[in-house]
């Protein structure tokens, strides 16, 4: 049998408040969970506060959209999660669509749910040291 290159990865996945204000986090967990041989393996359910933004968000920091980003990342609950699979980064990415949603394609979830860039529904780690950087915000015990 040949052998495939095989990548087990570990991302961190946010529904954002818009996603939870709009009951669609059952929906976007459904389209993760779909795919054959990703789990999510930590998940939970809190609002955001200025300081975790900062750290998550720190390479936005002093851009024009940074304020109205944090104000609209803490306005309400946010499910967070450690999602692990194979190519995982690059596939909930894929899943996800573009940020801008209208540039994003039919069948993603921004593509299918979302019009503005502020309001995109979710945030997926863009890479693995992201990804690790990202875990250690959220979830320092699984760091
Ligand atoms: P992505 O989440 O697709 O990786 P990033 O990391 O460039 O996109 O941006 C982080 C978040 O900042 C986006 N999800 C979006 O909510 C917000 N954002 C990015 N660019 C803009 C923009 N030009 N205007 C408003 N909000 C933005």
């Amino acid at each position: 049998m040949s052998s495939q290159n095989s990548s087990a990865q570990r991302t961190l996945v946010l529904l954002k408040p818009d996603a939870v204000r709009r009951g669609l986090i059952g929906e976007i967990i459904a389209r993760i969970e779909r795919k054959a041989g990703w789990r999510i393996t930590s998940l939970e359910l809190r609002t955001l506060d200025r300081s975790v933004l900062e750290r998550h968000y720190a390479e936005h920091v002093g851009k024009s959209f940074y304020e109205p980003l944090v104000e609209f990342m803490s306005s309400g609950p946010t499910a967070a999660m450690i999602v692990e699979g194979e190519e995982v980064i690059a596939g909930i990415r894929a899943l996800a669509g573009k940020t801008n949603p209208l540039e994003a394609g039919p069948g993603t979830i921004r593509g299918d749910f979302a019009t503005i860039t502020r309001e995109n529904l979710i945030h997926a780690s863009d890479s693995v040291d992201s990804a690790e950087r990202e875990i250690k915000v959220f979830f320092p015990g699984r760091a």
